[in-house]
């Protein structure tokens, strides 16, 4: 897979990839992550990309004429499955969101920022819009950070323990079972007796029910997800 981030603040997305299984997974050539600068398409002199917008009050809003050349410097390159926008009005992105992007080839992210992008970047360019939830951040490259993250962890091979990400919070609207590690009694403060017995299936059991209580006392609205089996 690569992902091809269009940014106005290029810094603010080097770090994230640097580290970690993205590293890992672009080492092993299951993910290729380009930041490229919006500026660097701008054909005003000072190299602007945004504008006053016309609705009076609004604030500086994302200008086209960088964008439009961005996006098509990179479609002259190869063929894209989606062009995402990351913007609080966006849908919310969740684990089957995630779960289809994690299928695709080529995707292009594009972060919001200012007041916004000019409405026809995203009725002429964007296939999809997704906020990361209900607060708002500065700019949308922490979302597209989150976005890539949490699909190129879904690429097969980029997890040394494949299954680990099938049994990952959420993929059966069940948020995780508590885990623990050694020792088995610290200062008084005890590991559950069943996860030291042995007994591979009582252990199963216990740890599906941990999911199900912590679900429906954490996530209510998720619960409701998992006992109607949607
Ligand atoms: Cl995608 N962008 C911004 N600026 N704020 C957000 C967001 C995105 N998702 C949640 N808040």
């Amino acid at each position: 897979m690569r992902i091809d981030i269009l940014t106005i603040l290029p810094e603010l997305l080097e770090s994230p990839f640097k580290y970690s299984i993205i590293k890992r997974a672009a080492k092993k050539g299951l993910a290729e992550i380009v930041i490229h600068n919006i500026r660097d398409f701008s054909t005003d002199k000072h190299k602007k990309v945004d504008d006053y917008s016309f609705s009076k009050g609004a604030g500086m809003v994302m200008a086209i004429q960088p964008i439009e050349a961005a996006i098509n410097h990179l479609k002259s390159q190869r063929e894209y499955d989606e062009i995402i926008y990351t913007t609080p009005d966006g849908v919310q992105f969740n684990q089957q969101e995630a779960n289809g992007l994690s299928l695709k080839k080529n995707l292009i992210i594009l972060c919001g920022h200012y007041k916004g992008v000019d409405q026809r970047v995203r009725d002429h360019f964007i296939t999809k819009e997704y906020s990361i939830g209900d607060y708002v951040l500065t700019g949308g490259e922490l979302a597209a950070a989150v976005i890539a993250d949490s699909v190129v962890r879904l690429i097969p091979g980029v997890l040394s323990d494949e299954t680990s990400a099938l049994t990952d919070s959420f993929q059966d609207h069940l948020l995780s079972p508590p885990v623990y590690t050694r020792p088995a009694d610290y200062k008084g403060w005890k590991v559950p007796d069943i996860l030291l017995s042995g007994n591979e299936k009582k252990i199963d059991e216990w740890k599906h029910l941990q999911s199900v209580e912590r679900t429906k006392k954490l996530r209510p609205d998720l619960y409701k997800k998992f006992s109607e089996g949607g």
